[in-house]
């Protein structure tokens, strides 16, 4: 009986599976990604007005997403009324985990910007303008110098996901890093929506399959 008992505990530690991360604007991937950011409605734009974001890290890459409250990337018809079709979407990297190296997100531009800061060394961004990107590059926060231009990302509706290289932000597995985001777009006088941080660690995150460990525990009664 406690032989069985290891069996099947040991059975469904390596049934683990990997998420399988897949940039294809389909969002099911993200269902059990637990490292997440929620952020309040509280733009004039519902497109450029952030919901959520999640991380996560798998074989090499770091995957972001991001959710609004209305069309993530929307067509010039789908601008709502009176608003800019001009959102410039930023996941912020402190990719050292440590305040004192790259901006303090403290204050931007003169003004307090009311979230726990983070020391941010690497901005992912994504500008959308008019209908179109405009603008897909991973920069140094501090002295703006280009990192990657024009990484994978999908969007759809009201979310987006894009893919970054650990290489190219100079992150190792194992590593931690602090994360959040930002929006300025045009929309009310370039307003700027920002988010608290979070922090994720570079660990592929494994995913039990649901209800295999029910079933085992079935079988043996
Ligand atoms: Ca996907
Ligand atoms: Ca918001
Ligand atoms: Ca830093």
């Amino acid at each position: 009986m406690i032989k069985n008992l290891i069996t099947i505990i040991m059975l469904a530690l390596f049934c683990s599976i990997s998420l399988a991360m897949t940039i294809d604007g389909n969002f099911d991937d993200w269902a059990q990604v637990p490292t997440k950011i929620d952020d309040d409605e509280d733009m004039a734009d519902s497109s450029g007005d952030i919901k959520m974001i999640q991380a996560v890290y798998e074989e090499g890459n770091l995957y972001l997403r991001m959710t609004v409250y209305g069309t993530i990337t929307p067509a010039m018809d789908e601008t709502p009324a009176g608003m800019t079709n001009r959102y410039y979407y930023h996941w912020i990297l402190d990719t050292d985990d440590n305040i004192n190296t790259g901006f303090e997100n403290s204050e931007y531009e003169g003004n307090p910007t009311d979230v726990d800061p983070i020391g941010v060394d690497v901005v992912v961004m994504v500008g959308w303008r008019d209908g179109n990107p405009n603008g897909v590059e991973i920069y140094d926060a501090l002295t703006e110098e280009l990192m990657m231009e024009n990484f994978d990302f999908a969007s759809e509706g009201d979310s987006m996901e894009a893919m970054v290289p650990e290489d190219v932000i100079g992150v190792n597995e194992g590593d931690t890093i602090a994360l959040s985001a930002f929006q300025e777009g045009a929309s009310d006088n370039w307003s700027v929506d920002w988010l608290e941080p979070t922090t994720l660690m570079f660990v592929p995150m494994a995913v039990k399959p649901e209800g295999k460990l029910a079933v085992k525990w079935a079988e043996i009664k």
